[in-house]
């Protein structure tokens, strides 16, 4: 019975294993967002999803091996170690051998994972020479954008209404202002928040940047593919947390052009409320 049921979880994790590998690999028709019963990540659009999507298959195929041996080993006890067959128990207590070995193998393990876990982090944390800046601000309960390159103040993003939907437009997901990038540029996002805790989260872009109150983080993508992508507030921030979708449109250079053109009109920048040069170094000596 034991040994039925222990062969049972072997063969349910190998083929949780093998079904979560496979559907990782498959093509999703519409990217950048999920689907119904999906398992595995949605589309990578970013060189750091692909990373990080490589990096999850690499891991999960290793914690599938290190499963089904350490089953089978507990089979081999059960079966070969029994009391039945054993009545007079063994009295081994040491085998240097061994100690070695299991202390030695986990180690190495462990290295093989580290070192690629850590390139990805600093493939996220080091910035790339950036093409321009976005600044993203959380707030209960929608995003606030602004392009300061681009000489474009804030504008707000308000998640619509399930009432107001288009044809086509996902329920939850779908923002009244989304922003919008080029397609192969490198984009740095600065994250912060005004009220509580937010999170600026984007799933086919392998971004979950922290929004804290009176903190600049940063963050940055390079979206390879056009398309419409949405992610959400990861960070519970209140009731409406559930609902302050993001919305990011890749669109061609040209598309871009005009589509900044529109905002700077519509949303011109805030006039330089810095204090005139000096003002720091004055205070600080006082
Ligand atoms: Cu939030």
């Amino acid at each position: 019975m034991r040994i039925a049921s222990g062969l049972l979880a072997v063969l349910g994790v190998m083929l949780g294993g093998v079904v979560v590998f496979l559907s990782a690999g498959e093509a999703i028709a519409a990217p950048g967002i999920a689907e119904d019963w999906q398992l595995g990540f949605q589309d990578a659009v970013t060189p750091v999803m692909q990373e990080i999507e490589k990096f999850h298959n690499f891991v999960l195929i290793l914690v599938t091996i290190i499963t089904v041996f350490v089953m089978m080993l507990l089979l081999i006890v059960m079966v070969r170690f029994n009391a039945k067959r054993n009545p007079t128990p063994s009295r081994t207590t040491h085998n240097t051998m061994i100690e070695v070995v299991w202390t030695i193998a986990p180690i190495l393990i462990l290295l093989v994972i580290a070192i690629p876990s850590f390139r990805l982090l600093y493939l996220q944390r080091d910035l790339p020479e950036i093409d321009f800046t976005i600044k993203a601000t959380g707030h209960q309960w929608h995003w606030r954008y602004e392009y300061p390159d681009h000489q474009v103040g804030e504008f707000e993003s308000y998640m619509v209404d399930e009432a107001d939907l288009e044809e086509g437009q996902p329920r939850l997901l779908t923002v009244d202002q989304d922003i919008v990038v080029p397609v192969n540029a490198t984009v740095r996002v600065i994250v912060t928040a005004e009220d509580v805790l937010h999170n600026w989260a984007m799933p086919s872009f392998g971004v979950k940047m922290d929004a804290v109150p009176g903190r600049l983080n940063e963050t940055w993508f390079r979206a390879v593919q056009t398309g419409i992508f949405h992610g959400q507030c990861s960070e519970l921030c209140g009731i409406n947390h559930a609902f302050m979708p993001i919305t990011v449109r890749v669109v061609s250079e040209s598309e871009f052009e005009t589509w900044i053109a529109g905002m700077q009109d519509e949303y011109p920048p805030l006039e330089a409320s810095l204090p005139p040069s000096g003002t720091f170094a004055d205070a600080s000596h006082q």
